[in-house]
C-alpha cells in the first residue's frame, strides 16, 4: 500500500495507469491515509482528508472514475462524530468500492461477451481492463476470435494490451495507430474502455479513439464501449471534461527538432455519441441517449441533470 503522495506522483507519472486502476489506487491510498491517521480531532481530521482528496485529484484530470472513486471513497464522512468513527466510514466506503469495480468489470466481460460472435475480429485500443476483460471473456467461451490491438502512441499501451491478450491465449496483432483504416474492412466489432462518460453520452477516452469510432462508422463496424457506471460524469455536466495534455517530448522522445515547431500532446479526445452502438455497464448494455437517465440512478437526480 502507498501513501496519498506516493500515489499521486505515481498516478502522474503514468506509472499506475488507466482510469478504473487510478480511481482504485486513489481510493486505497485514502483508506491508507486515514488508517495512519493519529490525530484526535475530527473536523482536522475532515479536512486533512479532504486536502489528501484534492491532492489525488490533481494528478489527471480527463478520468471522472478519479474524481467518483475519491467521492465515493470519502462520502458521508463528515456524518462520523469521532475519527476512529470517520475512519470507519472511510475504510469501508474504500473496501466497498473497490469490491464493486471488481465486481462491476465481472459483470461488463459476461454481458459484453455475448456481443461477440464466433469467428469475430475485433479491435481495440490503448489498454483498457473493461474492454480487455470481455474480449478475454469471448475466449474463454471458446468463441475462435482475432484481435487487433492498436500501439497507442506515444505511450504504447497497445504493447500492454497485446501482451495481456497473448498471455490468455487470444490471437493478437499489434498494429500502428494509422493501421486502423488499413485493416477496418477485416473487423467486425471495435471494444474500447472509457476515462468519462458524459450525460450527453459523449466518450471521453485515449487519443485517437474517436477517429477509430468514425472509421468504423463509415465502414458500418460496431462501436462498443466498456465502462463501470463510476466512469459517468455528474461532475463534468456543467463543466466541460478537461482534457489533459502531457509533456511534447512523450510524442518527440530523443528527436532534435527546430524550436520553432510547436507540438500538440492531447492524451484523450472526445467521441460523438452517434459513433456509439453501445456502453456495456455493470447495469446492462445502454445507448449512448440512456447515459443520462443511468447517471441519475447512480448518482442522483440533482448531481446529474
Ligand atoms: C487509458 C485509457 C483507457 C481507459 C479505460 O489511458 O484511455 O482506455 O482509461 O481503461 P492512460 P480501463 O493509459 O493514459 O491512462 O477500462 O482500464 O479503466
Amino acid at each position: 500500500m502507498m501513501g496519498v503522495p506516493d500515489t499521486a506522483t505515481k498516478i502522474k507519472k503514468m506509472e499506475i495507469r488507466g482510469a478504473g486502476k487510478i480511481a482504485k489506487a486513489a481510493s486505497e491510498a485514502l483508506r491508507e491515509e486515514a488508517e495512519k491517521y493519529r490525530g484526535k480531532d475530527s473536523d482536522e481530521f475532515i479536512l486533512y482528508m479532504k486536502k489528501c482528496g484534492n491532492i489525488l485529484l490533481d494528478s489527471r484530470p480527463t478520468a471522472v472514475s478519479l474524481h467518483n472513486g475519491i467521492f465515493l471513497t470519502l462520502k458521508d464522512m463528515e456524518k462520523g462524530k469521532t475519527v476512529p468513527e470517520i475512519k470507519k466510514k472511510i475504510v469501508s466506503n474504500s473496501k466497498k468500492f473497490v469490491a464493486d469495480s471488481e465486481k462491476a468489470l465481472k459483470k461488463i466481460s459476461a454481458i459484453g461477451e455475448k456481443l461477440i460472435s464466433d469467428g469475430d475480429v475485433i479491435l481495440t485500443h490503448c489498454n483498457s481492463q473493461a474492454a480487455l476483460s470481455v474480449i478475454i471473456e469471448a475466449h474463454r467461451k471458446k468463441k475462435n476470435i482475432k484481435v487487433y490491438a492498436t500501439e497507442s502512441r506515444p505511450w504504447g499501451q497497445g504493447y500492454i494490451s497485446s501482451a495481456q491478450l497473448a498471455e490468455a491465449g487470444v490471437d493478437v496483432t499489434l498494429i500502428i495507430d494509422s493501421c486502423v483504416s488499413t485493416v477496418m474492412d477485416e473487423v467486425d466489432k471495435v471494444f474500447v474502455g472509457a476515462d468519462t462518460v458524459t450525460v450527453k453520452g459523449e466518450l471521453y477516452n485515449k487519443i485517437g479513439t474517436s477517429q477509430i469510432a468514425a472509421i468504423a462508422k463509415a465502414k458500418k463496424k460496431k462501436f462498443y464501449v466498456c465502462c463501470e457506471t463510476y466512469k459517468f460524469s455528474p461532475v463534468f455536466r456543467k463543466q466541460n471534461v478537461i482534457v489533459e495534455e502531457r509533456d511534447p517530448s512523450e510524442i518527440t522522445g530523443t528527436r532534435k527538432i527546430s524550436g520553432k515547431i510547436k507540438v500538440f500532446n492531447p492524451v484523450f479526445d472526445r467521441t460523438e455519441p452517434k459513433y456509439i452502438d453501445a456502453i456495456i455497464t455493470e447495469k446492462g448494455k445502454i445507448r449512448p441517449t440512456d447515459a443520462k437517465s443511468l447517471s441519475v440512478k447512480t448518482f442522483g437526480k440533482e448531481k446529474s441533470e
